[in-house]
This record gives C-alpha cells, structure tokens and sequence, in this order.
C-alpha cells in the first residue's frame, strides 16, 4: 500500500532564483502538509549518498556538484498518495518534457537544474528521511 509520505528538496538552482515562496505555495496549493522544513546545505557526502542509484551515470559529477553549490529546503510532506502524486506535482525530470502547469515547467532550466526533487518511490522516500532529514526531524 502506498505510503502517504514523501521527501523532497528545493534544490539549488530553485533557492538561488528565488522561486523557494512560489514552490511552497505550489506544494500546499496541491493539498500537502509539511511535516518538517529546514534550509540546509547538502556536503558531498550527503549528496553522493543521497544520489547514490546514479553513480555510473555521466553526469553523476555534476549532479554532486550542482545540489552542494548552496542552499536547499529539504521538508517531508504528508497526504494521501505522496510519492506518486508529488511526482505528478513537479513533472518530468526535463522542463522541456514536463506538463503545463508543474513545478519543473514553471521553474526549472534545464535537465540538470530543476529546482526541485521528489521520492520515486516508497522505498526510496523511507531512505531519504534518514539522510539529510535526519538533521531536521
Ligand atoms: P530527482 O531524483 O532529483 O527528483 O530527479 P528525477 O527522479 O526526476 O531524475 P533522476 O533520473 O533521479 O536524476 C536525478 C537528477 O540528476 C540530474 N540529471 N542530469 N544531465 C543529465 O542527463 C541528467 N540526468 C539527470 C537531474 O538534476 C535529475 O533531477
Ligand atoms: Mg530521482
């Protein structure tokens, strides 16, 4: 059964253009309660921990250094049918794919920076509210 938690970031690039408000808003808007908030700075470690699945992938380098360059929000956020649901909210990984209307179309760049991050799974979700959350919760 899905789980009706999820964990997300406001990533770099989404603090530094001071989108950080108009996320939020977005985030409640959609009918999900935020549990627990902190602006906090990712260390490599947390980063190459967190993104661990990818670390063949190419751009594994520039994905670390890219969400340690600032600050980010990390919260968990609570409704029925988190995960799935808050992916739906912030749309497909690249704007360009992404539908009207979605977190990633209104305020990502580019594939790399787009501004916010959501648990694809339950599984994943329960891993990652020990990791950067645990300084938060
Ligand atoms: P996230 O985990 O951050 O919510 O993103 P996602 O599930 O939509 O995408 P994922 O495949 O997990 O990739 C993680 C993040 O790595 C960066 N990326 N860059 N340059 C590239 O080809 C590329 N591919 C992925 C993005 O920041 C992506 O959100
Ligand atoms: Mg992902």
């Amino acid at each position: 059964m899905a789980t009706n938690r999820t964990f997300t970031m406001i990533k770099p690039d989404g603090v530094e253009n001071g989108h950080t408000g108009a996320i939020l808003d977005k985030i409640n808007s959609a009918g999900f309660r935020i549990v627990a908030m902190k602006k906090t700075q990712m260390t490599k470690n947390d980063a190459e921990a967190f993104y661990a699945v990818h670390n063949e992938r190419p751009f594994f380098g520039e994905l670390v250094a890219f969400m340690t360059r600032g600050p980010i929000i990390a919260a968990i956020l609570e409704k029925e049918n988190a995960v799935e649901d808050f992916r739906t909210l912030i749309g497909a990984t690249n704007p360009v794919d992404a539908a009207e209307g979605t977190i990633r179309k209104l305020y990502a760049t580019s594939m790399g920076e787009n501004a916010v991050h959501g648990s694809d799974s339950d599984a994943v979700s329960y891993t990652h509210l020990t990791l950067p959350t645990k300084r938060i919760v």
